[in-house]
């Protein structure tokens, strides 16, 4: 296809007073997601799920090829078998295979092998990244920038599940490759990215005091 482009329409311009406080009250907002590991096991429509997906869908990524698959796990026996699987493997990571300095470093945290909030969240969404595909469906072209699309599209999935109301929590089992055969994907082309767990917070769901410093400006940002 030849080089198309249609007029930017849907661009809104505020005022800049409101534009401050746009990004002010964002901020106050952003601020308010916390990695939670204990979740409610209420149910979560399906409907609001399906959302956040297209919200992360829309994230930008190498020649708009999305190189991303999202697997919604709503099936009470696939979240276990999940739970199983992470859960082996989480032991292996905190008896040893992590190493000190690792293990180290979560220790504020408190993170342990038991995984139970994977059986009770409503929902888990893996996320999967794919090497080769393109914007149409039968394409099989290279995808570019896959890691960097894929963070994104990660980053704009939380952010919407946040902006939904709900409790998000990122999840990484090492090695993550029991997730493909689980999730039906044990292909050549894709390969598991995260697992983002999200439903309702427990009532009695903490936050451990480590994760809420979050470095001021001047430690994150220079300005030339
Ligand atoms: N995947 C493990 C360990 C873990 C690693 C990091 I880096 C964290 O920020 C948190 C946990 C687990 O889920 O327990």
């Amino acid at each position: 296809m030849t080089e198309q482009h249609v007029p930017l329409t849907d661009f809104i311009e505020y005022p800049p007073e409101q534009m401050l406080a746009r990004a002010t009250e964002h901020l106050a907002d952003i601020r308010r997601r916390h990695s939670i590991r204990k979740f409610s096991d209420r149910p979560v429509a399906r409907e609001l799920i399906e959302q956040c997906i297209l919200a992360a869908g829309a994230a930008p990524s190498g020649a708009n090829h999305q190189p991303w698959h999202f697997v919604a796990i709503q099936s009470q026996q696939v979240k276990q078998q999940i739970r199983t699987e992470a859960e082996a493997l989480e032991q292996g990571f905190y008896a040893g295979r992590a190493g000190e300095e690792w293990l180290d470093a979560l220790k504020p945290l408190g993170t342990n092998a038991n995984k139970a909030y994977l059986e009770t969240a409503p929902w888990l969404i893996a996320v999967f990244s794919k090497k080769r595909g393109g914007v149409e469906d039968q394409d099989d072209k290279t995808n570019y920038y896959v890691h960097e699309s894929v963070g994104l599209a990660t980053g704009f999935l939380l952010q919407a599940l946040h902006h939904a109301g709900l409790g998000t929590l990122t999840h990484t089992p090492k090695p993550m490759s029991f997730l493909s055969k689980i999730c039906g994907r044990d292909n050549d082309n894709e390969r598991p990215y995260m697992l983002i767990v999200t439903g309702y917070p427990a009532a009695d769901a903490t936050v451990p005091v480590h994760a809420l410093k979050k470095k001021s400006l001047e430690q994150i940002c220079s300005f030339l």
